[in-house]
């Protein structure tokens, strides 16, 4: 019988060994961590403002999905990339397109734009958001927007078109460069404004994040991605909205 002779101290294979084993342990920790923090939520309220916020996708999912969008995600020229401010028409600041059911089209600023065919990429991420809002609404049609960098921007708007039911939320969510976010209330805007008591409400949309806008938000609040110098990067944002079917 051969007996086996116990070593008294790890060879210097054994140690590095051990010490790639302990990186991948930390490693692993970290990503379960990103994966507990998916779940979490923050509400974001004042009158009439109510909005839940989520890590939807960890960084690695949101990477990955950026990747797609970006190799698949068709945007609209021409016509269709134009938008009339006081009756001008003028380049969207940004890239845009638009999928949903068939036969569906969202009318916003003087244009019309027809949904196209759903992407798999794009109908996965709707899973996952009607999921994140226990499958209480099913979303019909995206509006999808690509900034390039911070100079890309979306001006203060409302989503208040006849084209979308009123009672149902609208649910962002957010790829790339964390850029931030402004609500500003319909009274409390310009020279003429009646309440001086509503503060701007601003928040971050950070990579992989879901922000949901309930009602009646979008009738009291406009909101708006402004222009933010020092944000270098792209970013990719998809509204998913319910249109009313005509
Ligand atoms: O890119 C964003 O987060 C803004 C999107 C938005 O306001 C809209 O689609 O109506």
């Amino acid at each position: 019988m051969t007996t086996m002779k116990r070593k008294s101290s790890p060879s210097s294979k054994e140690l590095k060994s051990s010490k790639i084993d302990q990186f991948f342990a930390v490693k692993q920790k970290k990503i379960a961590t990103a994966n507990t923090k998916s779940s979490l939520t923050r509400k974001l309220t004042a009158e009439n403002l109510n909005c839940e916020y989520y890590h939807l996708f960890n960084a690695l999912e949101a990477g990955q999905i950026f990747d797609t969008l970006e190799k698949t995600v068709v945007y609209n020229t021409g016509a269709t990339a134009k938008i009339q401010i006081y009756g001008k028409w003028v380049d969207i600041p940004r890239k845009q397109a638009a999928y949903g059911d068939p036969g569906l089209h969202y009318t916003f600023s003087g244009n019309t734009l027809p949904a196209k065919a759903w992407l798999p990429c794009i109908a996965d991420i709707k899973k996952k958001v009607e999921a994140a809002l226990d499958d209480k609404w099913i979303f019909n049609f995206v509006l999808v927007n690509r900034y390039k960098d911070g100079t890309d921007y979306m001006g203060e708007h409302r989503d208040d078109e006849s084209d979308l039911e009123r009672t149902a939320p609208i649910a962002s969510v957010s790829f790339g460069q964390e850029r931030d976010f402004v609500f500003r209330h319909k009274d409390a805007r310009g020279k003429n404004k009646t309440r001086h008591d509503l503060t701007v409400v601003k928040t971050t949309l950070a990579n992989g994040s879901l922000l949901v806008m309930y009602p009646p938000t979008n009738e009291f609040w406009y909101h708006s991605l402004p222009v933010r110098k020092r944000a270098a990067a792209p970013r990719i944002n998809l509204t998913f909205r319910l249109m009313v079917k005509k």
